[in-house]
C-alpha cells in the first residue's frame, strides 16, 4: 500500500481538523488529498480535461498549480524521484486533481460570496421614509382637523391612510415594501393631508422605489372596478424622500406644538426653556404654525442663539408646508445673528413648520419667535410711470414670499430712457451659481440676476424696461431695494462720470486708481498724474502703493522692483538682507524680521531677542506672532493663556451694504468716554473686564456696548465710572509721542455679546506694511452710529514724507491715501483692529492725530501699540 493512500483506522478528527504535516498522523490521508481523489473522481466523471489540460486554462493556473504542489509537499510523501515510472503514472494524474480543485475552490468561493453579497448587500433590507401631502378635493376643512387628538382628525386620518395605502398596493414598486403611514396634519384647500410613509426596501429594490415615489403618475389613485366611487377623491400627492431620524422621531409628540394666529395679534413662541436653560440634546421639535385660510404668515425670530455652524450641528429649518420637506424649505439657521439681521420668513400659503434638530452635545439659549397672519399677497409688480421711483420685493426687507412671480413695467417720458438701480440686492438660493441663476431671479432684457450684489444699475437705450422677480418653491432671501430713473441719453450723468454700466460717480473718482466702477471703466484711458506710478497693464495707481506688499496693479509690477535682488531678504523695516543671514541668530534687519519666522513648529528654543517672542517660563520662541493663534507654542503653553479676546460674538452679520454703518455686537471692544454733559468725546478699547486702552488722558463715564450714540439706556449698555487713569510719562503733548493711557473701570464690565475685550499683541507681533486694519470710528463722519472703515497701514518712511517726519518709533500711519475714509476728532483714543489669520483681532493702533481728517495723503497716525506694549504690561499686568 503507497503511504499515503488512506488507512481504515484514520481518526475522523484528524482528517477534519488537520493541515497536512501537523496533527494528520502519517498514516492518514489529509483531508485535502481526500478532497483531491473524490474531485478527480467527479472530474473523469464531468469528463473533464485529461492530464495536460492546464495547458488550455490562462497563464496563472501554472502558478497556483505550482504553488499547491509545494503546499502538498509539506505533508505528503511522494515517491523517491528514481521511481520515474510511478513518477510518470501519478504526476499528471496530480497536476489534474490540483487543478480542477482549484476550480472548484475558485467556483466555490464565488458562489459563496454572491451568496454572501446578496443577502448581506443586495437583499438587505433599507429603512426608507418619505414625507408627503396630497389634496382631498370632495372633503371640506374642520377647525377640529388642526387637533390631532380629535375625533374628527382620527376619522379623516384613517380614511387619507387607507387611501394611500391604497394606491401603495397598486404599485408593484412600492405596494410590496411599505410597512406604515402616519397622517400627521391637515390644512385647508378643501383638505390637504400632511403624512410620512416607512417602507423596508431590499437595497436592490431601493432605486425602483425612489423612482416610483418620485413619479407623480405612479401615486394617483388608479381606476379600481372595486372602488367605483372612492370616498376621497385625492390629487397632487407628492412624496419626499427624508433622513429616517427626523421622521421617526415624529411619533414622539413630547416637543410638537401646533399654533394657529389669532387676527390681529402676534403669537411668540419659543425654544424648550429659553431664556432661562438652554434646549435639550438630541431634540427634534415641530411648532407646525397655521393661519386662517385666506391669510399668509410672516414669522420673524426675534433673538437665535444656536450651536455654531458645522454639518452636524444643532439647527433650525423653516418650511413652507406642514411637512417638513426639502423642496419646500425656507431657511435653514444655525450660529447666532446679529439682532439687526433680518429673520423675517414670508409663507406662500397659511402654513409654515418650523423645526429645531439638536445634536448629542452643546446646548444654547434657543431661539424666541413671534408669527402673525396677513392677507395673502394677490399680485406683485405693477406698472411704474414717472421721471422716477422706487420699489421693492414684496415685503422688503423681509425675506420675500416663495413661489413667487412679480412683473414691474416701467415707463418714463419718452425723450428719455430709463435705468433701474438696484442699492440692494439679496436673492440668493444656496448652492445655486450666479452663472445659471435657474431658482430665484431678476430678469431684464432676457438677463437673469441672482446672489448678493453691491449696487449695480442696468439702463435701457428706451423709455421703457420690463423687470421680472422669480422666486421657486424653496429658499428665500431678502430679496431687492431699487429705484428707476429717466435719464438724458447725450448726458446720462449731470456732474458726473458714466460707468459702462450706467452707474454714475463722481468725477474726482476717475482715475484715481480705484475701481469704483464695478467693470473698472472709471481707471481706463488714464494719463497718470506726477503723483501715479504707471501699472505694466496701463493702469494709474498712487506712487506710495509700490512696494507696499500689495498686487495694487493686478499684475504685481507695482512690486516688482522693490529694491531687495532674487537672492536676498526684505525685511519689514524694507530694508534688504542676503537671504543667507535669515534664521542665522543674528538681527540683521535692525528689526528682528528675518529673525522673526524661522520655525511654524514653534517649540523651538532659540536664544531670547528683542524680537522673539518669550514664554512665561522665560524661553524664547522664533515662530512670528505666535500669542492665541491656536497652537501651542510654549513648553508651558503661556501663548495661549488669557486668550478669551478677540472674538465677535455675532458670527452673521447683518447685510448692510454700501454703508459704513457698524452693526450691533461688530466692534464689542469699542468704548466710549463721555464727559458729564458733553455726550461722547473719544473713544478706547476694553482690554480685560477691568481695563481700557487709550490715548489723550483725562472726567469720564465709560459706556460700553454702544454701537448708537441716541440709544444711551440701550439693555445691552453697560456703562462705569473711571478708577484711575495712567498715562504715559513720556506723552509729549506736542508731539504726541507715547500718546497712551490705561484706564481702570471702577468695578469690572460683565462680557456679553456686545461687550468682550479685544486681544493685545506681544510686543514682537508683526503688523506688516499694506496689512488692511480696521478702524472704528464715530466722529469722523459726524454720525451718531459707530462706523468702521477698511485702512492699510502705510510704509513708515513713506508716510514720515508725508508728514513732514512727524512721525516717531511709537506711531504708526493708517489709511487711505486718495483721501475721503479717516478717524477724526472725538476718535482719538479709538481701536485700530488687525485680524489675524485665527481670526482672532488684535489692537494694533490706537486713533491718536492727524493733519486734518481724510484730507488726500494725509493718513491718520495711531499709537504703535507693539512700541508701547511693555508698558502697558506694567502696569495692568496683561
Ligand atoms: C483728533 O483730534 C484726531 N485724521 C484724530 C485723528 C485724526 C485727526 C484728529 C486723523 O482726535
Amino acid at each position: 500500500m503507497d503511504k499515503h493512500v488512506q488507512s481504515p483506522s484514520c481518526p475522523r478528527e484528524a482528517q477534519i481538523r488537520s493541515r497536512c504535516g501537523e496533527l494528520c498522523p502519517h498514516h492518514c490521508q489529509c483531508w485535502e488529498e481526500r478532497i483531491l481523489q473524490d474531485l478527480l473522481q467527479a472530474a473523469l466523471w464531468l469528463d473533464l480535461p485529461k492530464p495536460g489540460f492546464e495547458n488550455s486554462f490562462p497563464t496563472i493556473l501554472p502558478s497556483l498549480l505550482s504553488q499547491d504542489m509545494n503546499n502538498l509537499d509539506e505533508g505528503v510523501e511522494f515517491l523517491p524521484a528514481m521511481n520515474s515510472k510511478k513518477m510518470e503514472k501519478r504526476g499528471p494524474k496530480r497536476q489534474v486533481v490540483v487543478t480542477v480543485l482549484i476550480i472548484v475552490f475558485l467556483l466555490v468561493s464565488l458562489t459563496t460570496g454572491l451568496l454572501f453579497w446578496h443577502f448581506k448587500y443586495r437583499n438587505t433590507p433599507v429603512q426608507k421614509v418619505f414625507n408627503g401631502h396630497l389634496r382631498v378635493l370632495n372633503w371640506e376643512f374642520l377647525d377640529a382637523y388642526e387637533n390631532s387628538s380629535s375625533p374628527e382628525f382620527s376619522m379623516l386620518a384613517k380614511k387619507v391612510k387607507s387611501t394611500v395605502e391604497e394606491i401603495y398596493r397598486n404599485h408593484a414598486d412600492i405596494g410590496p415594501y411599505h410597512r406604515e403611514t402616519v397622517i400627521t396634519a391637515f390644512s385647508e384647500g378643501s383638505v390637504i393631508a400632511y403624512y410620512w410613509s416607512e417602507f423596508l426596501v431590499p437595497k436592490y429594490r431601493e432605486g425602483s422605489l425612489d423612482r416610483a415615489m418620485a413619479d407623480k403618475q405612479s401615486l394617483v389613485q388608479r381606476w379600481n372596478p372595486r372602488l367605483r366611487n372612492p370616498m376621497l377623491k385625492v390629487e397632487s400627492v407628492i412624496a419626499f424622500p427624508v433622513d429616517p431620524s427626523i421622521a421617526h422621531s415624529a411619533r414622539d409628540n413630547s416637543c410638537m406644538f401646533s399654533l394657529h394666529a389669532k387676527e390681529g395679534e402676534v403669537t411668540s413662541f419659543t425654544t424648550p426653556g429659553f431664556p432661562n436653560s438652554p434646549y435639550p440634546n438630541n431634540a427634534l421639535c415641530y411648532w407646525a404654525l397655521r393661519a386662517d385660510a385666506s391669510s399668509s404668515i410672516s414669522l420673524t425670530f426675534k433673538t437665535l442663539e444656536l450651536e455654531p455652524c458645522r454639518d452636524d450641528s444643532d439647527y433650525i429649518k423653516v418650511y413652507d408646508s406642514l411637512s417638513p420637506v426639502e423642496p419646500h424649505a425656507l431657511v435653514r439657521l444655525c450660529g447666532n445673528y446679529a439682532p439687526s439681521y433680518n429673520l423675517t420668513f414670508l409663507s406662500s400659503q397659511n402654513v409654515m413648520l418650523v423645526t429645531l434638530v439638536t445634536n448629542k452635545e452643546g446646548r444654547f439659549p434657543g431661539f424666541k419667535a413671534e408669527f402673525f397672519q396677513l392677507p395673502k399677497m394677490k399680485a406683485c409688480g405693477g406698472i411704474l410711470k414717472g421721471d422716477s421711483g422706487t420699489f421693492t420685493t414684496p415685503y422688503y426687507p423681509a425675506h420675500y414670499p416663495p413661489d413667487m412671480d412679480c412683473v414691474w413695467n416701467i415707463e418714463v417720458p419718452s425723450i428719455k430712457n430709463v435705468k433701474v438701480r438696484f442699492n440692494m440686492f439679496f436673492v440668493l438660493e444656496p448652492g445655486i451659481p450666479v452663472s445659471s441663476c435657474t431658482k430665484d431671479y431678476v430678469q431684464i432684457n432676457g438677463t437673469r440676476y441672482c446672489g448678493e450684489r453691491s449696487q449695480f444699475v442696468v439702463a435701457s437705450t428706451t423709455n421703457k424696461i420690463e423687470l421680472r422677480f422669480h422666486s421657486d418653491q424653496s429658499y428665500t432671501d431678502t430679496g431687492f431695494s431699487a429705484e428707476f430713473l429717466s435719464y438724458d441719453s447725450s448726458d446720462p450723468c449731470p456732474g458726473k462720470f458714466t460707468c459702462n454700466t450706467g452707474r454714475c460717480i463722481d468725477r474726482s473718482m476717475r482715475c484715481d486708481g480705484w475701481l469704483d466702477c464695478v467693470d473698472g471703466s472709471d481707471e481706463r484711458s488714464c494719463t497718470c498724474t506726477e503723483q501715479q506710478f504707471r501699472c505694466q497693464n496701463g493702469w494709474c495707481k498712487p506712487k506710495f502703493w509700490v512696494c507696499d506688499n500689495v498686487n495694487d496693479c493686478g499684475d504685481n509690477s507695482d512690486e516688482l522692483q522693490c529694491g531687495c535682488s532674487a537672492d536676498s531678504f526684505k525685511c519689514n523695516n524694507e530694508k534688504c538682507v542676503p537671504s543667507t543671514q535669515k534664521c542665522d541668530g543674528k538681527d540683521d534687519c535692525g528689526d528682528g524680521s528675518d529673525e522673526g519666522s524661522c520655525s511654524t513648529a514653534g517649540q523651538t528654543t532659540v536664544p531670547c531677542k528683542e524680537y522673539t517672542y518669550k514664554c512665561r517660563s522665560g524661553r524664547c520662541i522664533s515662530k512670528q506672532n505666535p500669542e492665541c493663534d491656536g497652537e501651542q507654542d510654549c513648553e508651558d503653553h503661556s501663548d495661549e493663556d488669557n486668550c478669551n479676546c478677540g472674538l465677535r460674538s455675532y458670527v452673521r452679520k447683518s447685510r448692510i451694504v454700501g454703508g459704513q454703518n457698524s452693526d450691533v455686537g461688530e466692534w464689542p471692544w469699542q468704548v466710549s468716554l463721555h464727559v458729564k454733559g458733553q455726550g461722547h468725546i473719544c473713544g478706547a478699547s476694553l482690554v480685560s473686564a477691568s481695563w481700557l486702552v487709550y490715548s489723550d488722558p483725562s472726567l469720564w463715564t465709560a459706556y460700553l456696548g454702544l454701537t448708537d450714540q441716541g440709544d444711551r439706556s440701550g439693555p445691552n449698555v453697560q456703562t462705569r465710572k473711571i478708577k484711575r487713569i495712567i498715562s504715559h510719562p513720556f506723552f509729549n503733548d506736542y508731539t504726541y509721542d507715547y500718546d497712551i493711557a490705561v484706564l481702570e473701570l471702577q468695578s469690572p464690565v460683565t462680557f456679553t455679546a456686545v461687550v468682550q475685550p479685544i486681544c493685545l499683541p506681544d510686543a514682537t507681533h508683526n503688523f506688516p506694511v499694506g496689512k488692511d486694519l480696521c478702524s472704528s470710528i464715530l466722529a469722523g463722519t459726524g454720525a451718531s452710529i459707530l462706523q468702521k472703515a477698511e485702512i492699510r497701514l502705510i510704509n513708515q518712511t513713506v508716510c514720515n514724507q508725508l508728514l513732514t517726519d512727524q512721525l516717531t518709533p511709537r506711531m504708526m500711519c493708517v489709511g487711505i491715501l486718495t483721501g475721503g475714509v479717516d478717524a477724526c476728532q472725538g476718535d482719538s483714543g479709538g481701536p485700530l483692529v488687525s485680524v489675524e489669520p485665527s481670526s482672532r483681532m488684535f489692537l494694533a493702533g490706537v486713533v491718536s492725530w492727524g493733519d486734518g481728517c481724510a484730507q488726500r495723503n494725509k493718513p491718520g497716525v495711531y499709537s504703535r501699540l507693539t512700541s508701547l506694549r511693555d508698558w502697558i504690561q506694567e502696569h495692568t499686568g496683561l
